[in-house]
């Protein structure tokens, strides 16, 4: 831990020597903090402050439903109170262990309610989470350990029939500065069962809100996934606009379907933007539609939000479903470009409202709102939170395209970051010298403001949601000893929208490759299961550009001969 700040600044400053290091993390300029803090976006609250506010104002308020987490996996419920008293006891047996304000630590817990308890507890700490996935494995676990030097790792024991264990244990001799791993359940093995580190609270000195909260995965399009350092002022302005915007109060009850620790179910407006207003969260274990309708039912869900292969499940699941669904409002989807076919039928099924999210771990998040006409609601994506969020749409050689033209969405705001952390290089070629994110999608703005995702200009697979960097895959498939080169791109599937195919050429002379050996060597890399090839397609030449490199364009428009593919 550190200790407290001992500067003084002006009311709403942030006291100075208190900002991150450039190279860490870079930070709006002291004239967009100014004008956010001025403009009533950034309000000065922290995560710690939030929710004491919200337990001293209803304790007894349910915050937190886990249908399974009970003893004898029954139902377990949180009130407003019970999760405060939780994450101070946490924090102080953090502190005892000598976890403090600025140290990482890595989070991998499955959708529980003590996901929330440890977060909170990191949160009133200074200490960041690092989100990971439950699907996540060796490869980005590591990854993410030792590139942040987190000092613990909290897993689950099992989850989906996988052992974390395992994977701490690795995780633990790869990585010298991992001294803790705290296991959520009842058998730790060799580490710390996390229902051992609550202690009595002790007074600990809050984070300044203009600091970072967390470090949030990006999608990425590099060798390595980029991490996304966001502030308590910024991520709080966009629960609070999300609240807004989708009608999320005191009465609203979220089912957080999706992995909790992904920034769609997190914030849009999700779990940290129910808990916002004072409402309850429910835990769903599982998207499948029965559980998640039985859950509806059960619980009273009037808001969720899910990936487009989801929704289209769900739609036609629901008028065969004997749950009552009547409860539920509104349902976002969001994640990957949502068929204007599919939208069209979420009303007529499940009876509620549709709203499209178009969002981004880095920030800006796109809303198509409850009073916008039903074919705004179908055909686009949305419009930002903030009448602060700037939006450029520009081509190849960044000039602003007149409106209703097709080019590359750059973006700059309250809540959207100025830099990857740690990453000054990825940093100059991901944001303009004025700060604008280029986000590398695709998209046409409406005359209303309304944004039309059309397509993406980087490297990545967008599988139902799931994203895929293809360097990354692409450099665990060339370690394999028999393969020359590997281009990985995206094909499409009639559920997930996209899907990963893997072209390959082999070395002259070396053994034969068949596909399944190629995905079981990448998944034995420690690979997360989304991120292996769904296909592989052995070739003797890569199509080429103009210039020489290759063309994935070229390449996602092979058909392989079935002969070849697997
Ligand atoms: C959300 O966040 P990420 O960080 O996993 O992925 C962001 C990328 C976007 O740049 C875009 O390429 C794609 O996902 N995307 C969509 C989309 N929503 C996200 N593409 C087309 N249509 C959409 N509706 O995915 C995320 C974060 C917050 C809220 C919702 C989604």
């Amino acid at each position: 831990g550190a200790s407290a700040p001992g500067t003084t600044a002006g009311p709403g400053e942030p006291p100075s020597g208190h900002r991150p290091a450039p190279s860490e993390a870079p930070t709006w300029p002291e004239e967009f903090a100014a004008r956010y803090r001025a403009a009533g976006w950034w309000r000065g609250e922290t995560f710690g402050e939030m929710l004491s506010e919200r337990a001293n104002a209803h304790p007894d308020r349910i915050a937190v439903v886990d249908p399974t987490g009970g003893p004898d996996g029954g139902r377990r419920a949180w009130s407003y109170g019970e999760l405060d008293r939780r994450a101070d006891r946490m924090a102080a047996g953090f502190a005892a262990r000598g976890i403090g304000r600025g140290d990482k630590v890595v989070v991998q817990l499955p959708n529980t309610a003590e996901f929330f308890e440890v977060v909170f507890a990191l949160f009133r700490l200074g200490a960041l989470p690092v989100f990971a996935l439950p699907a996540h494995r060796r490869s980005e676990i590591v990854y993410f350990c030792s590139f942040t030097e987190a000092v613990a790792y909290v897993i689950p024991a099992v989850h989906d029939g996988f052992d974390y264990r395992e994977l701490a244990a690795t995780a633990r001799a790869e990585v010298p500065a991992l001294k803790h791993v705290f296991v959520c359940g009842d058998d730790a093995g060799d580490f710390e069962r996390l229902a051992e580190v609550p202690a009595e609270p002790v007074f600990l000195p809050e984070p300044a809100p203009h600091e970072l909260a967390f470090l949030q995965l990006s999608g990425g399009s590099t060798g390595v996934p980029k991490l996304i350092p966001r502030t308590h002022d910024d991520y709080i302005y966009s629960l609070r606009g999300s609240n807004e915007i989708c009608a999320v109060d005191e009465h609203s009850v979220y089912l957080c379907v999706l992995p909790a620790a992904h920034n769609f179910p997190l914030s849009s407006p999700g779990s940290l933007g129910t808990l916002y207003a004072g409402g309850r969260v429910v835990l769903c274990p599982s998207p499948v539609p029965d559980e998640a309708f039985r859950l509806i039912e059960s619980e009273g869900v009037t808001i969720t939000g899910v990936v487009p292969p989801l929704a289209l499940v769900w739609t036609e699941a629901a008028p065969r479903s004997a749950y009552d669904l009547s409860s539920l409002s509104v349902l976002l989807v969001g994640g990957a470009k949502f068929s204007e076919e599919t939208a069209r039928r979420i009303r007529p099924a499940l009876g509620c409202a549709l709203q499209q999210v178009f969002g981004m771990a880095e920030g800006l998040v796109n809303y198509t709102r409850l009073d916008d006409p039903n074919e705004t609601v179908v055909t686009t994506q949305g419009r930002p939170i903030s009448p602060d969020d700037e939006i450029r749409v520009v081509d190849d050689e960044d000039n602003d395209l007149p409106v209703g033209e097709t080019g590359h969405l750059l973006t700059r705001g309250p809540y959207t970051i100025r830099g990857y952390w740690k990453a000054p290089e990825h940093n100059a070629r991901s944001f303009t010298e004025d700060g604008f994110y280029r986000t590398g999608d695709i998209v046409r703005l409406t005359a209303t403001g309304h944004l039309i995702v059309e397509g993406r200009a980087k490297d990545q697979i967008n599988r139902g949601g799931e994203k895929i960097a293809a360097e990354e895959v692409e450099n665990h498939i060339l370690a394999h000893p028999a393969v020359h080169d590997a281009n990985v791109v995206a094909e499409p599937d009639p559920y997930l929208g996209e899907r990963t195919c893997a072209y390959i050429i082999l070395r002259p002379g070396a053994d034969p490759l068949r596909a399944p050996a190629v995905k079981k060597f990448v998944r034995e890399r420690g690979l997360a299961a989304y991120k292996v090839p769904d296909r592989v397609v052995f070739v003797d030449v890569f199509p080429k550009t103009g210039v020489g490199k290759v063309s994935k364009k070229d390449l996602r428009a092979t058909a392989p001969a079935p002969a070849t593919t697997a």
